[in-house]
């Protein structure tokens, strides 16, 4: 492409004429639309921040004045301005570039988890940082959507940002309205209003007048007169958020004006001390299909076609379709079930819900603690509140499923979507960790169903449940293959396969959490001159007794789980077996304690040995008489 080609760095953007940068943006943005449509990624908000990402990289001098993105899924523009555009082709792909800040990608990249809400913290101590180590004349800039500012962190680090009057850090807040839906609750509101004290329309076209006829002065305030001579409206609007907390707030420019955002940085990296700049930008922007979009404005998409924004392929009926129907049918028949997200009604399967029981469905933006806390509290009100939220993002929330929810045995229902490995999003989404988190939790309840008719039992199964909390788990992506159980224990646990141990041969009890009830039973048939006895507990916490009977009845048992080795199902199975004082050898087949890198689920499980190969080949190595194993 044209401008792009010759741009591998910051300093290239600096060199432009700042007439070509108008045309830079249609470049990234055509980049952008061809590339991610035909990989999938967060096509939507990186649309909306192109001018911004631009303005940032023209105006401040990373990495020196380190640049954090609050999740950093739209990073995609700081990727292409520093010299990654050419990688766009592997975008989330095994080896290739992540969808998030990367530090071993680039040296622009300071952070990498994508758990949101968390920028304004490392803006704060890298200011600290960069203040006590001599280099306290850099800025340290933050980009933190509308969204994200629904989070508790940002508050708490605006809270101390505030504080360091002496320390250079500029807040880009990034508002286009949206988390996936329209952002909520008064926080929203109150930005919602900053943006529209004057319609729209109004501000944009005030902003071009203000900043393009140096002579206009009109009716103005002194305060903005000089805002004005600077560029951009920097008076404080009339409005208490930003202002009592003792921060400098400019705003709102129209986010798409090359002219607006470059003042508008300009004059926030010359003000000494915290700033915020208000940005006003729409999600998608430039891109009609992403637009239009009227479910999330394509914040993440799958592949597409890049002209219409349709879907190359229908998507396969999944976990998540299942339980959306269920939640519904189960509140049909209960007056007292309540639905909560945090902010991802549609990933989770709640806007079905949403819009059958408006009244009993609570979006409390992006704050998984508040949503447990808050689920606690309707719990004590006498409803049964079921938390739907991916596995990941619960892992915020831990203290609050310990102390306010098990300590005081409140029956909440929390559905953990994506868990175990999900692959293409990298580190910091897997949903590894739940198993091992929930079950220290006293008295919890932890089902993990196998297949889609599974997750419709086991959900209703914990609805049941009136004496502590109670967690449903299930992975990423499509419905596998149901397995129907030859025979249900009276603990509720599963026989899938049974091992014919009259003869000789060595039996293996193969415990399967989960969805790998298909691998176990695969493995199981290709295993030869082993008897394997296939289960699936169903329910993994508590460890059922029945499962510990049949352990000591076979000469090897095996966990298969997706979740990390270290406290898991396997790692449950074993402190039951010692403690009931069965010696059978235990193994685990779970994932290591590392944070892989982002690449397919199936890949990534291939990869751990978590495979129908790799279950077969480890089981024969463990039987194997002349290994050490
Ligand atoms: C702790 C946490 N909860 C939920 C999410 C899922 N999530 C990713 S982006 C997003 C919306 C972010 O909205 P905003 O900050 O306004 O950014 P935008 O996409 O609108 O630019 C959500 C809910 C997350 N990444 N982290």
């Amino acid at each position: 492409m044209g401008l792009l080609s010759g741009l591998s760095s910051p300093a290239d953007l600096k060199r432009l004429d700042e007439s070509q940068l108008v045309e830079l943006a249609a470049e990234i943005r055509q980049l952008l639309v061809e590339k991610v449509s035909a990989t999938g990624g967060h096509l939507g908000p990186n649309l909306g921040v192109v001018e911004l990402t631009i303005a940032l990289h023209r105006v401040f001098d990373s990495p020196e004045d380190p640049f954090i993105f609050d999740t950093s899924h739209q990073s995609y523009v700081h990727k292409i301005l520093t010299g990654r555009a050419d990688k766009f082709d592997t975008l989330r792909q095994k080896g290739g570039l992540s969808g998030y800040t990367a530090r071993a990608e680039s040296e622009h990249d300071w952070t990498e988890s994508s758990h949101a809400s968390a920028s304004l913290s490392y803006a704060d101590g890298l200011a600290k940082a960069l203040a006590l180590t001599g280099r306290g004349d850099r800025n340290v800039v933050a980009v933190v959507g509308d969204g994200a500012l629904t989070g508790g962190m940002c508050w708490e680090a605006l809270n101390n940002i505030a504080s360091g009057q002496d320390r250079n850090v500029v807040v880009v807040v990034n508002d286009n309205g949206r988390s996936y839906s329209p952002t909520i609750g008064g926080f929203a509101t109150n930005l919602a209003k900053l943006r529209m004290q004057r319609s729209y329309d109004e501000i944009m076209d005030h902003g071009k007048k203000t900043l393009k006829s140096m002579g206009w002065v009109g009716e103005r305030t002194f305060e903005a007169l000089q805002a004005f001579k600077e560029g951009v409206k920097s008076q404080v609007i009339p409005t208490e958020m930003f202002p009592e907390l003792g921060m400098k707030y400019i705003g709102p420019v129209n986010g798409h004006d090359m002219d607006q955002v470059l003042s508008a940085m300009t004059y926030a990296r010359n003000y000494e001390g915290p700033i915020i700049v208000h940005a006003v930008t729409e999600k998608g922007h430039g891109f009609a299909p992403a637009v239009n979009d009227v479910a999330d404005q394509m914040h993440a998409t799958g592949i597409i076609d890049p002209v219409t924004g349709v879907p190359v392929s229908e998507a396969a009926p999944d976990w998540t379709s299942i339980f959306a129907q269920e939640v519904i049918l189960a509140a049909e028949q209960r007056e007292d079930i309540v639905a909560i997200t945090a902010a991802m009604a549609g990933p989770t399967g709640l806007a079905a819900f949403a819009e059958r029981f408006p009244d009993r469905f609570y979006d409390v933006g992006i704050a998984e603690q508040h949503a447990v806390t808050s689920a606690a509290g309707l719990a004590l009100g006498g409803l049964h509140p079921v938390v739907a939220i991916y596995s990941t993002f619960l892992n915020r929330a831990f203290d609050q499923m310990l102390l306010d929810v098990a300590l005081l045995d409140l029956p909440v229902t929390f559905v953990l979507d994506r868990a175990g490995v999900t692959g293409s999003d990298g580190a910091s989404h897997n949903g590894v960790w739940d198993m091992a988190i929930t079950s220290i939790v006293p008295g919890i309840k932890v089902a993990a169903p196998r297949d889609g008719g599974q997750l419709r039992e086991l959900f209703h199964e914990a609805l049941e449940v009136s004496d502590g909390p109670t967690v449903v788990r299930y992975p990423k992506g499509a419905l596998p293959e149901e397995h129907e159980e030859l025979m249900r224990l009276e603990d509720g646990v599963d026989i899938l396969r049974y091992s014919d141990s009259s003869d000789d041969a060595v039996d293996v009890l193969l415990i399967a959490v989960g969805s790998f009830a298909g691998t176990a039973l695969a493995a199981a048939e290709r295993l030869e001159g082993v008897n394997v006895t296939v289960v699936d507990p169903r329910w993994i916490v508590p460890v059922a007794q029945s499962i510990v009977a049949m352990a000591d009845d076979h000469d090897l048992v095996v966990v298969l789980e997706d979740g990390i080795v270290r406290g898991g199902v396997g790692s449950l199975i074993s402190e039951a077996l010692s403690a009931a004082e069965v010696d059978t050898p235990l193994r685990r087949l779970a994932f290591p304690d590392v944070f892989p890198l982002h690449s397919s689920r199936s890949e990534l499980l291939a990869e751990v040995g978590l495979d129908v190969d790799g279950v077969v080949d480890s089981i024969n190595r463990w039987l194997a008489p002349s290994t050490e194993n």
